[in-house]
């Protein structure tokens, strides 16, 4: 398995929030939390690249949104927000080695919004991604099953309140969404919501630090867990999926 992760830059400090964090972003704990999630992701056999970081892009580290990638295919994505939009170039280099489609206007997709459970991508339209942007990712999968949901307003990407464990299991944040949604797949639910949003590798899974009943349900599954503190990402609404396109 491999990733593709893209460093913090200095004007993190000013990535897009849905409220303004108080107290502000600490770029330098950012960087060290990125650090830990890289590391993390290297002791689960994962070899990680790590792009440069772009300062015109204070969201680049986010980097799950600006491409989906499932087997040798990739589609670059249009981001919804257009402060995020020129993330893709960088990325879309990285991936060159693969079949790379791209996507054009008037779709938007984040990356964040799309969970894949094996040859099934649920989408969520939100706020950044559109029914454009769900079709154009059946589009370069023909071989996958899309199936859109909404994403109510109060959440800012599908994946902000679940994420996938393998192919066949969901970890959902308990009241964040309708588990019945998840058509064909085991829900795992914790009340911690912070926690919802976990990267499984094989059979271990990356868990945000603080969240002692999420890592029990996990180990319980018989997963090796890693706890890195995710603080500074959450003060710029992201988590941990957000930090890595699996490869
Ligand atoms: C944004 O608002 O776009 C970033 N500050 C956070 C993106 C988080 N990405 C993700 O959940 N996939």
């Amino acid at each position: 398995m491999r990733a593709l992760c893209r460093a913090v830059p200095s004007s993190f400090a000013h990535a897009l929030s849905a409220a303004p964090p108080d107290p502000p972003i600490d770029v330098a704990l950012a960087r060290a939390q990125h650090a830990a999630y890289v590391a993390a992701l290297g002791a689960l056999g994962v070899a990680v690249t790590v792009l440069p970081a772009d300062e015109a892009l204070p969201d680049c580290t986010f980097v799950e949104d600006t491409a989906v990638v499932a087997g040798g295919t990739a589609l670059v994505t249009r981001p919804g927000a257009p402060s995020r939009r020129a993330e893709v170039t960088a990325v879309a280099a990285a991936l060159a080695g693969l079949d790379v489609h791209v996507m054009e206007a008037p779709a938007t997709l984040d990356g964040g919004d799309v969970l894949r459970a094996g040859r099934t991508f649920f989408v969520g339209l939100s706020a950044r991604t559109n029914r454009a942007g769900a079709d154009r990712l059946a589009a370069a999968f023909p071989d996958h099953r899309v199936i859109a949901l909404e994403v109510p307003p109060s959440v800012l990407h599908l994946k902000s309140a679940c994420s996938p464990l393998g192919d066949e299991a969901i970890l959902l944040a308990e009241g964040s969404l309708d588990p019945h949604l998840f058509r064909g797949v085991d829900i795992v639910s914790t009340p911690e919501a912070h926690a919802a949003n976990a990267v499984a590798v094989g059979n271990g899974v990356v868990v945000a630090a603080g969240a002692p009943g999420t890592r029990a349900l996990l180990e319980r599954r018989g997963l090796r867990v890693i706890e890195v503190d995710t603080g500074e990402m959450r003060k710029a609404d992201g988590a941990l999926t957000c930090l890595s396109i699996l490869l």
